[in-house]
């Protein structure tokens, strides 16, 4: 069972519950009606990049269920469905718009509009084309102007109501998974790679929202963004500093350039071939006003003091875990809210990720993923914690709809809360989403009542 606290912000009408996905990770048909290939078709090539060895031709094969899916959804009950366009879906190499990759996102919008269910639409998701990747992709500055230009295209020939837009999806992954650790796509691995790669995606996120302000003024329009809120692994001086220093890389290497214009003081002490290349006006496109903040939280993060690179990651004994090795740790999602509201002056927050991958089993028909009911349980009861300390937190979207091609990990881990089973295609719902969907229920019952009294 979920259920809300008693008399919880969280249960007030205005505050949006949703589900999210990504174009890559269902959609499949990667060949499909003219979709290009992206970084992450040939990074899913590449020997050993992928655990399992598979890939995102398939995947869930939303584009041709999505009508389905989207049944699913609203039966589901939640207010929105978050979800991302596939940049090599409806861009061809010449600059001009794919009309059938485009229709594709029109007959979804229609059909959300129709079911009376707010689309929060992601520009980017990670699937960069990989033409822009062979012109040096996110460390190519004019990658920041292919996003524009995408941005302005796709956002003029969408039709009908898109509640929010958001730029990008944690450019803290795209940024240094991809182009400093290599585990993500496109696999590049250097230390001078990954903030170079940051700023020129923060810059496309500036020129989106300038965009996204002329082309959508009605949308609510933002960014997302990853957040491991960094705790020291002892109260020594030495782990707090790694904390400290984690914290500045990590998270706010990408908050504060957007909220304040500047990158953490640490931009001075890096070596100047890590620095990125910041031009005059960079910082004042990056800092325009956001409509909107989504916040994607899983866990926390701890660190100790290391001799080389001043910290290091260490994983505590004796916590829960999920199926990915994270943490188990609500009272991080609390800590994070409040911390950036009190530090920054933020636009409203939404949860835009937040679940778990479990070890989830299909018998007798019935998915019994009892973890993750808890997850969700007390990850909600550590946002209305932080609701009641002032957080000005309108929305909350669970990870994920259904199981789905979980990058470098493949299919071998599940963050559904609905059961794909890959070979029948089938989609059953699994404990976790028949309890939120008993939750909204309920929500929805509440609310009726509260209008029927007034
Ligand atoms: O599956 C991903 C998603 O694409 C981005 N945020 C984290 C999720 C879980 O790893």
């Amino acid at each position: 069972m979920i259920s809300l606290p008693h008399e919880s912000p969280l249960g007030d009408h205005n505050f949006i519950f949703g589900i999210a996905t990504s174009s890559f990770q269902i959609e499949g048909a990667s060949t499909t009606d003219g979709r290009l290939a992206s970084i992450w078709d040939q990074f899913c090539q590449k020997p050993g990049a992928i655990k399992d060895g598979s890939n995102g031709d398939i995947a869930c094969d939303h584009y041709h269920l999505w009508r389905q899916d989207l049944a699913l959804i609203a039966e589901l009950g939640v207010d929105s469905y978050r979800f991302s366009i596939a940049w090599p879906r409806v861009m061809l190499k010449n600059g001009e718009l794919n009309p059938v990759g485009v229709a594709f996102y029109q007959s979804i919008l229609s059909e959300l509009e129709r079911l009376n269910i707010k689309a929060f639409v992601t520009l980017y998701h990670w699937d960069l084309p990989q033409y822009l990747e062979d012109e040096g992709g996110w460390l190519n500055r004019n990658t920041a102007y292919a996003f524009a230009d995408y941005a302005d295209k796709i956002t003029q020939a969408l039709k009908g109501p898109v509640y929010s837009w958001a730029t990008l999806n944690e450019p803290f992954c795209s940024a240094y998974l991809g182009y400093q650790y290599g585990i993500h796509a496109p696999g590049l691995v250097g230390e001078a790679y990954g903030k170079k790669a940051a700023h020129h995606l923060l810059l496309a996120h500036g020129l989106g929202m300038q965009v996204l302000r002329k082309n959508c003024p009605n949308s609510l329009n933002g960014l997302v963004l990853n957040f491991a809120p960094c705790y020291p692994a002892s109260p020594s001086p030495e782990d707090e500093a790694a904390a400290r220093l984690a914290d500045d890389h990590n998270n706010q290497w990408f908050i504060q350039p957007v909220i304040e214009g500047c990158y953490p003081d640490l931009l001075a002490q890096l070596p100047i071939e890590h620095r990125p290349d910041i031009l005059p006006g960079d910082m004042e496109l990056i800092s325009a006003p956001l409509d909107f903040l989504g916040v994607n939280y899983y866990s926390r993060a701890v660190y100790k003091d290391h001799q080389e690179t001043g910290y290091q990651q260490w994983l505590p004994s004796q916590v829960e875990l999920t199926a990915m090795g994270w943490e188990v740790y609500p009272q991080g999602l609390t800590d994070l809210l409040v911390q950036l509201h009190q530090r920054y002056k933020l636009p409203d927050i939404y949860i835009t990720e937040n679940g778990a991958a479990t070890d989830d089993h299909l018998v007798d028909g019935q998915v019994n993923d009892e973890q993750r009911v808890r997850y969700l349980q007390t990850h909600l009861e550590a946002v209305h914690e932080a609701a009641l300390q002032g957080v000005p937190l309108k929305g909350y979207f669970a990870w994920s709809l259904m199981d789905n091609f979980e990058w470098a990990e493949g299919y071998l881990k599940r963050f559904g809360l609905v059961y794909v089973d890959y070979q029948t295609q089938q989609r059953i719902k699994k404990q976790s989403a028949i309890a939120l969907q008993q939750m909204l229920a309920g929500r929805k019952a509440l609310a009726q009542n509260q209008i029927g009294e007034i």
